[in-house]
């Protein structure tokens, strides 16, 4: 098809995900709104400026859906827009918004999905509750939809909205992507089977659903095999009067964003600062905190190289950040003290009064630190226990631009599949962390630079505005495809 047919065919694009594309200030009678940096805003702001043809009509906002944290009466006449994006705000109650999102959505499916069933509570009130605002999300997007417009669903807070929305609008293209990992099925059938029913056809709605790796993928379609009977052909599933694609899309990140950060003034200062008040060899980490990014598990590694390797002592600086989530939950609460304590004891027994083996911050950090940190590191030290990508990684890679450093990375994130040259490591076993950070420290510049070189270059081609058009290319070659499968 043309390009300027499509363009004359297609509505608008229009998100619905968790959170809106800005924070929304209050003052003084007055909104501000402070659009938020992540991956998620930059890629679909990429996909207006494609040159190739948008798949929707670029000339009006995006449309966004998303979970108000203001009041109804707060944001009463006020505009959320700004030069990209109209925000459609969802009210949700406190009291439904607690069993949907900190309920059913981080109580039960989060840790289903990263392989922690010993901490999944099942509750009938939680799976209300995600009907409920489910529902929610649905009636805002029936208010705001019009014929031709193309609708992005995102992540496991919505998997079954894109079944209401096939349900009433059974002519706009709907896409789903699934951010964290979506589990084997000996997990996702600890489900209740009307559950697993839901969540499954929920998301079948969907023209096309995305998950980050093959393994993913399989693992969906063995699940729509067991829990609804649905057959595939490949990645296509066969709904009798439409078909589905389920496929792997990686996430990624803004490559020349990070790569051109090397240079910038700030994190040049904040390099610098970094190499001259740290030791000789630089250890850096950050997450969330989260038991599925396998701090502790981090430290005991990096403890075992403290004990097996000795030559290294007064040499190394470990810089552990941990950015402060879900603190309000005890079971957070009680895995921060238990990193406290493993980092002081850490510190205790091996520290003196001239070397602190780890230094560890409990906040986040702006950007240029965090870029600053990437480049003065000699090891990011990544070591999820189940990670659904992982962009941390990705970013320490791009921001290489002097193609050293080396990244050991755990096989269960799953950027493990495409960053083959990094050191990968089983995070459960601490051998294998301490032995990895004594292979980066030895390991001769040439092959630092080779191993980044392949990185760099797959990242490079496949940056996120590769992933958002890789996700909309398969959107509009959808009825093509399914004529040719109809001949297979
Ligand atoms: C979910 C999935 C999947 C973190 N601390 C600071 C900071 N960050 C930024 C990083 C990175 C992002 O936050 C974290 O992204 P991850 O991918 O590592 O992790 P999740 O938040 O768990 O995201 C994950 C992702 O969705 C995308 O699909 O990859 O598997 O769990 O961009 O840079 N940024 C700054 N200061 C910090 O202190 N500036």
């Amino acid at each position: 098809m043309e390009h300027s047919d499509q363009q004359e065919n297609n509505g608008r694009l229009i998100i619905v995900a968790y959170r809106l594309p800005f924070k929304i200030i209050r003052e003084n009678d007055q909104v501000q709104l402070f659009q938020n940096s992540g991956g998620l805003v930059s890629a679909v702001l990429s996909l207006v400026a494609n040159k190739n043809g948008p798949a929707f009509n670029s000339s009006e906002k995006i449309q966004w859906i998303g979970f108000s944290e203001n009041s109804r009466e707060e944001l009463e006449g006020q505009s959320l827009a700004n030069e990209s994006f109209q925000a459609h705000p969802v009210f949700i109650s406190d009291e439904v918004n607690e069993n949907y999102y900190e309920g059913f959505c981080n109580n039960l499916i989060w840790p289903l999905c990263h392989y922690f069933p010993s901490l999944a509570r099942f509750d009938d009130a939680y799976f209300e509750a995600y009907q409920t605002a489910n529902q929610l999300f649905f009636e805002k997007l029936d208010e705001v939809i019009r014929p031709g417009d193309v609708v992005w669903v995102q992540d496991y807070q919505l998997m079954l909205l894109p079944d209401m929305i096939r349900q009433k609008y059974p002519d706009n293209k709907t896409g789903f992507f699934f951010h964290i990992p979506f589990p084997s099925y000996e997990l996702f059938r600890l489900l209740p089977v009307a559950w697993r029913k839901a969540l499954v056809n929920g998301m079948l709605g969907a023209d096309v659903l995305g998950f980050h790796t093959n393994d993913y993928v399989e693992y969906f379609l063995k699940s729509a095999r067991l829990v609804s009977g649905l057959g595939n052909k490949l990645h296509y599933i066969n709904m009798s009067n439409r078909i589905v694609k389920v496929d792997a899309f990686p996430i990624s990140i803004d490559f020349a964003k990070f790569n051109d950060a090397f240079d910038d003034p700030a994190v040049v200062t904040a390099r610098d600062e970094a190499r001259h008040s740290l030791k000789e060899k630089i250890i850096f980490s950050v997450d969330r905190l989260d038991y599925s990014k396998g701090i502790i598990h981090r430290l005991k590694g990096f403890e075992r190289f403290l004990e097996r390797y000795p030559e290294w002592h007064e040499k190394v600086s470990f810089v552990m950040v941990v950015v402060p989530s879900r603190d309000s939950i005890e079971q957070y609460q009680q895995m921060k003290s238990d990193i406290d304590q493993t980092v002081g004891r850490i510190n205790s027994d091996f520290g003196n009064i001239y070397w602190q083996p780890i230094i560890y911050q409990y906040r986040s950090m702006p950007n240029h630190e965090l870029v600053g940190m990437y480049t003065a590191s000699d090891v990011a030290l990544i070591t999820p226990v189940r990670d659904g990508m992982n962009l941390v990684c990705k970013e320490y890679v791009a921001s290489r631009k002097d193609r050293k450093g080396v990244l050991i990375l755990s096989e269960m994130a799953g950027a493990a599949a495409e960053l083959g040259e990094a050191l990968i490591i089983n995070p459960l076993d601490k051998q294998d962390i301490a032995d990895a950070i004594h292979k980066a420290f030895e390991m001769p510049e040439e092959e630092q630079t080779k191993r980044m070189d392949a990185m760099r270059e797959r990242i490079r081609n496949y940056d996120v505005f590769a992933w958002t058009n890789d996700f909309f290319t398969q959107m509009t070659m959808l009825e093509h495809e399914h004529e040719k499968l109809k001949q297979v």
